[in-house]
């Protein structure tokens, strides 16, 4: 999806008159009913195939024919009916993440959204808010089956621009990096417990080369909206010879924009980033990791009148911590009500997938957070395993208040990665009624138990 800003308007017109269309033809023949109003988005769930490297075909379920699927593009306060029919053959939601909306239509069963059963479709209803780069994706549950839920196709962006439009750069492009054709394997170094692996990676729908590059002239101030669209993988990126600055996290801007060399993303998160185009040539922006780049995990920026071969150099090892994108203050919230949090893991057995706990129980047994209207809570999250976990509030965003014992405040986000033998605090205030699911991202943890609901009561 290497669009400009005016190609996304573009785009973003296309697909609302072909929702208008698709609107009219589902009236037909319900005579007496009257005709719901036409959609302004609609997005079809199905069977996809392409060519994401060279002689590689992937199959997999996507959105209107692609993966990633359509841009959508809204207004802050705009109020939106996006329809999503459902011809994967399986029921199936879509959950906007990242937005403040209600729980019927979040997209999360265990919220109460409804399933699209095969062969039919559904209109979600919102406000769009909050501004910022959101996404969507399918919410289902793949246990083994690793043709299901966010190992799928089923995604895309969802950017929703603020009333007052900063825009200050010169180009904009919505990059996701993922993985392909996944499949069980045995985890590494004496871990016998079973594990996800990949055969191929892309940058949006294709591997490093094989793509259109991302075109820039020299003196251009580029905004990369980067998403780690992977359904269990951790990414570090870089962009050779350049340097990142970081604006928002989660699509929520930070207190300190900083510039970086490296960007790390768990699964879910997004980061926006400017890069100043001052070093004329081909390059690479792609995953540190070797293997993963050489898996396709990359793509070519190229400037204007510069050709030969794209150059990668290696990054350093530097650490990524956000709290060099907060404020050193401390957040002054002595009100807010404590809920601790202790992630744990199960060890099933050989060639078993591991259970996950949250104070030692796994979803649907898991004791639920019980929140107040109106009220600060502070979740303090202390993970007791070597894995680590990006976990996800629905409905909501959060602040971090704490990380390993330090202060910090000015970063706002919806998913945050907690890393082994870690403990982190954030803080959000419940000013959204209705169930909301807190889970891990990492889908095999998801699915495994790693998983509760807040409730209001
Ligand atoms: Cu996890």
């Amino acid at each position: 999806m290497l669009l400009t800003k005016e190609d996304n308007r573009r785009n973003f017109l296309r697909l609302a008159s072909g929702a208008a269309l698709c609107g009219r033809s589902l009236s037909r023949g319900q005579s007496g009913v009257p005709p719901a109003s036409p959609p302004d988005v609609s997005l079809r769930l199905g069977r996809i195939s392409w060519e994401v490297a060279p002689g590689k075909i992937v199959k997999t379920t996507g959105v209107n024919g692609s993966s990633p699927g359509p841009l959508v593009r809204l207004k802050e306060g705009q109020q939106v009916t996006i329809e999503v029919s459902n011809e994967t053959g399986a029921p199936d939601l879509i959950h906007w993440h990242g937005l403040h909306i209600p729980s019927a239509v979040d997209g999360a069963m265990e919220e109460g959204s409804l399933m699209i059963d095969p062969h039919t479709s559904r209109q979600y209803s919102f406000v769009a808010q909050p501004s910022g780069t959101r996404w969507y994706h399918t919410h289902t549950m793949a246990g083994r089956d690793l043709r299901r839920a966010t190992y799928s196709g089923e995604f895309g962006f969802l950017s929703i621009d603020p009333r007052s439009e900063p825009g200050v750069y010169d180009q904009e492009h919505f990059l996701a990096f993922r993985e392909w054709d996944p499949y069980m394997t045995n985890g590494a170094e004496g871990d016998s417990s079973m594990n996800v692996a990949y055969k191929y990676c892309s940058v949006n729908s294709h591997a490093l080369g094989f793509g259109e590059p991302v075109r820039v002239k020299q003196g251009q101030r580029v905004l990369f909206r980067m998403l780690n669209a992977s359904a269990t993988s951790h990414r570090r990126v870089a962009f050779a010879g350049h340097r990142f600055r970081v604006v928002a996290l989660d699509g929520n801007p930070v207190a300190a924009p900083q510039e970086t060399e490296i960007l790390e993303l768990g699964a879910a998160e997004r980061i926006d980033a400017w890069v100043e185009m001052n070093q004329p040539g081909v390059w690479i922006l792609g995953a540190t990791n070797d293997r993963d780049r050489e898996q396709g995990l990359g793509i070519v920026v190229e400037y204007a009148n510069q050709n030969g071969p794209p150059r990668w150099v290696t990054p350093s090892n530097v650490r990524w911590d956000y709290r060099i994108f907060g404020s050193a203050q401390p957040h002054s919230s002595s009100q807010a009500v404590r809920v601790p949090l202790v992630f744990e893991k199960k060890w099933a057995g050989n060639r078993w997938v591991d259970y996950w706990t949250i104070n030692g129980k796994s979803y649907p047994k898991t004791d639920p957070i019980l929140v107040k209207t109106n009220e600060t809570y502070r979740l303090i999250f202390d993970n007791r395993s070597d894995e680590a976990h990006p976990v996800h509030l629905h409905r909501h965003t959060f602040e971090l208040v704490e990380v390993e014992g330090a202060a910090t405040s000015g970063v706002r986000k919806d998913v945050v990665v907690v890393g082994p033998r870690q403990k982190m605090e954030v803080e959000f205030k419940a000013a959204n009624p209705g169930p909301t699911l807190f889970h891990c991202h990492q889908q095999m943890h998801m699915d495994y138990g790693f998983m509760t609901l807040l409730k209001y009561v």
